[in-house]
C-alpha cells in the first residue's frame, strides 16, 4: 500500500476521509486542517494576543506547537497552572517549560499553592466533605484562573487543547445531564459575553485524539505522557469510549456529531437561553472578586471559602 499523493510507505489511514498518508503528507493534511477550523470559525485576527493553556500534556503541547507554526502575525504566549498534583504537577511544569524554549514561546507558570494556599492534591483529600469531584473543582478553579489571568494581563483570546474526541464526549454529557445553557456556550469559539470574560478558541476543534498523539510523535513535541493521577476520575472517558465504537462502526459520525451541533443545534439553544434567561441571571460582577458572575458571589470565590473553612 502506498501514500494516497507520493509513492512513500504510509503511516495512517484517516478513514473518514479515505485517506492513506505518508509521514509528509500526514503532517500536512494535520496542519492544513487546524488551519481551516482556525479560518472556518473565525478564531484568529492579525495583531490579536492569544494566550495558549499549556499543561504539558499532548493535545496542548500540540496546539501551541501548530499555531505558532501557522500563525504568524500574532502575539502567542503560554500560560501554565501548576496545581499542586505531587509529582505529576512538577513533571508538568518542566515539560511546559522545555516546549516553550524550544518554540521560543515566552510562558507565565501561576501556581496555586502560592496563590491560593491550596492545591489540588488537597481538594482531592477534602473531596467527600466538599461534595464536588474533584475533576469537576479542577476544573472550575482551571477556567477562572485562566480567564482572569487573560483578562488582567490583556490578552484578545484564550486557546485551549480541546480536540475532537473532547468535544464530541462534551455534547453528549451535557446531553445526558440535559443542560441546554452548558450546551448553547459549547462549540469551538465561545463568544464575549462580558468585558471581563475572555472568548475561549479550541484550534484542534476537528482533528482527533489519535491523530493528534501521531503529530505530537512524527514531530518530535515535548510532551508529558504521564496521565493525571485523578484521571481516571474524569466523567468523560467512558462516553469517549462509546463515541470511538460508534466512530469504527460509522466512519465521521464524530465529526458529523461536533459540525451538525455547531451549525445546526447551537445558534437554535443560543436562541433560546437567550429569550428565557431571565433578570435574575443576568451577568454582574462577583462581590469578593469583581469576576462575572450570575449569582452574587461567583463560584470560585464561593469555592475558595468553602476549602478554607474545611481546611481550618
Ligand atoms: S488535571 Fe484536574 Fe484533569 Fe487531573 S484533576 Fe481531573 S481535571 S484529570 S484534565
Ligand atoms: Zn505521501
Ligand atoms: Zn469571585
Amino acid at each position: 500500500m502506498r501514500c494516497k499523493f507520493c509513492s512513500k510507505k504510509p503511516v495512517v489511514r484517516v478513514r473518514y476521509a479515505n485517506l492513506t498518508l505518508c509521514r509528509d503528507h500526514f503532517i500536512e493534511y494535520f496542519e492544513k486542517r487546524v488551519k481551516r477550523t482556525i479560518e472556518r470559525y473565525k478564531m484568529i485576527r492579525e495583531g490579536e494576543r492569544i494566550c495558549c493553556a499549556v499543561s504539558g500534556g499532548k493535545d496542548s503541547a500540540v496546539m501551541l506547537y501548530v499555531l505558532k507554526k501557522l500563525c504568524k502575525n500574532v502575539e502567542i504566549q503560554a500560560l501554565h497552572l501548576n496545581l499542586g498534583i505531587g509529582d505529576y504537577s512538577k513533571k508538568s511544569v518542566k515539560k511546559t517549560i522545555e516546549l516553550c524554549r524550544q518554540l521560543d514561546v515566552e510562558v507565565e507558570v501561576v501556581d496555586i499553592a502560592k496563590e491560593y494556599g491550596f492545591t489540588i492534591d488537597l481538594i482531592k483529600k477534602l473531596e467527600r466533605k466538599i461534595k464536588r469531584p474533584i475533576c469537576s473543582a479542577c476544573g472550575l478553579i482551571k477556567r477562572y484562573l485562566m480567564n482572569r489571568y487573560c483578562y488582567e494581563n490583556g490578552f484578545d483570546k484564550l486557546a485551549t487543547g480541546h480536540n475532537l474526541d473532547d468535544e464530541a464526549a462534551n455534547i453528549l454529557s451535557n446531553y445526558i445531564s440535559g443542560d441546554i445553557e452548558l450546551l448553547a456556550r459549547g462549540g469551538p469559539v465561545q463568544k464575549r459575553t462580558h468585558p471581563k470574560l475572555i472568548p475561549r478558541i479550541k484550534p484542534l476543534y476537528e482533528v482527533s485524539e489519535k491523530e493528534t498523539f501521531l503529530y505530537a510523535e512524527l514531530m518530535h513535541v515535548p510532551y508529558l505522557i504521564d496521565e493525571c493521577p485523578y484521571s481516571y476520575g474524569a466523567p468523560n472517558l467512558l462516553l469517549k469510549t462509546i463515541i470511538a465504537e460508534v466512530e469504527d462502526a460509522r466512519p465521521s459520525s464524530r465529526i458529523s456529531l461536533v459540525r451538525n451541533f455547531v451549525k445546526r443545534i447551537k445558534p437554535a439553544l443560543e436562541e433560546y437561553t437567550t429569550k428565557n434567561t431571565c433578570e435574575k441571571h443576568h451577568v454582574k460582577e462577583c462581590s469578593i472578586c469583581g469576576m462575572p458572575t450570575s449569582t452574587s458571589t461567583c463560584a470560585f470565590c464561593r469555592f475558595v471559602e468553602r476549602v478554607k473553612t474545611l481546611s481550618s
